[in-house]
């Protein structure tokens, strides 16, 4: 299973809005006589690939699947079936399929007499795969909040500049970062004020994610680099405001909610248009709501070891008014980038009791 988790990181960024799913086979004698992985929407399931690989080998033999195999037909056929045909007799899955849709595979392979069971690995499988496993379950895509700061937890200066607060490393790594989402997020503060670009540049083989640029009064220029043909991009809007100046495919009206749009409808409107995984870039205000609305789910902060002493905080206002609301999260991951720490951090322990089938 640790194999097939391996073969599955190897389409992150590639398969959306799709999982990244990894398959091993064993034959009757334990040997490995297959391997597949899941490459992009559309392109044969990861259990279909391996199945090829083997060559009728794995007849009487186990397969490992980080995903509970798929029992519908969607852009291809059920993965039941296929395991059925092929003469499989055990199957390890990691986590459930919470996708309503494909789900129930497990149940399907038993009542044929597989010896099918999930929850192999499920934590390690669970984090392999989490953008899509928390998109799927909520009906809306993960967020990830990115930001930059000083140690002393500034991202711009008294008078508001903040070119570069962080390293060269660091903003490479920011591009590896976009590279691997469906869309960036920035608010209309950041824009007006760093006319950002939000491209992934540099990366080899990058797909460029959505461009987003939350901007209740309709106020980005018709001129703004975010309205270049690099990438698609999306400004969403009040449904009364003036956008008459920006390209009507690029406007996207959301309602109103407390202090500028409603991040719930933004995000469920997005899931729409098949995004799963959203990179929240800024700046500290739309931080601040997305915080204080429950919808940031990992935090990555590239910290430089400098201090600034007066100037913006990183978050804004995220509806904590005492110690005792204080939002806790779990390092996951600090690396070190040039002169730069990065931290990654989830705001909720993987919910593990849904990971396992009842
Ligand atoms: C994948 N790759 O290796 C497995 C998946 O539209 P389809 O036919 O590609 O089906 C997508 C669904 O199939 C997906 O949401 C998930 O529930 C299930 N399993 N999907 O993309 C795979 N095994
Ligand atoms: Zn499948």
């Amino acid at each position: 299973m640790r194999r097939a988790i391996s073969l599955a990181s190897r389409g992150l960024g590639h398969t959306s809005p799709n999982p990244v799913v990894g398959c091993v086979l064993l034959g009757p004698d334990g040997t490995i006589v297959g391997e597949g992985f899941h490459t992009r929407a559309g392109a044969p399931h990861a259990e279909v690939e391996a199945l090829r690989a083997a060559a009728g080998k794995a007849r009487g033999g186990t397969a490992f699947v980080t995903l509970e195999p798929c029992s519908h037909t969607g852009r291809t056929g059920p993965c039941t079936q296929a395991l059925i045909d092929a003469g499989i007799r055990r199957v390890r899955y990691a986590v459930a399929d919470p996708n309503p849709a494909a789900a129930g595979g497990g149940a399907v392979l038993r009542a044929v007499g597989i010896d099918a069971e999930g929850g192999l690995l499920a934590a390690e499988a669970e984090a392999g795969n989490r953008a899509w496993l928390t998109a799927t379950r909520l009906g809306r895509p993960h967020v990830t909040w990115k930001y930059a700061a000083t140690l002393d937890g500034r991202s711009a200066a008294a008078d508001g500049t903040s070119r570069w607060i962080t390293s060269a490393a660091s903003r490479a790594d920011v591009h590896t970062l976009r590279a691997s989402v469906d869309a960036v997020l920035a608010g209309s503060g950041t824009l007006r004020a760093d006319d950002p670009h939000l491209a992934a540049r540099d990366v080899p083989g990058a797909r460029q994610p959505l461009r987003v640029i939350v901007d209740t009064h309709a106020r980005t220029p018709a001129g703004a680099r975010v309205l270049d043909d690099a990438a698609p991009t999306l400004i969403a809007v009040a449904p009364d405001a003036d956008a008459a100046h920006l390209p009507a495919t690029a406007v996207l009206r959301v309602p109103r909610a407390e202090g500028g749009l409603d991040p719930h409808t933004l995000l469920k409107e997005l899931y729409a248009r098949d995004v799963r995984a959203v990179l929240l870039e800024g700046g500290p205000t739309l931080a601040g709501a997305f915080a204080a609305a429950g919808l940031i789910d990992t935090v990555v902060g590239y910290l430089a070891p400098a201090l600034l002493g007066a100037g913006p905080a990183a978050l804004g206002p995220a509806g904590i008014g005492t110690i005792a609301e204080v939002l806790r999260l779990d390092v996951e991951d600090v690396t070190r980038l040039g002169p730069d720490i990065r931290i990654t951090a989830r705001t909720r322990p993987a919910p593990a009791d849904r990971t396992k089938e009842s």
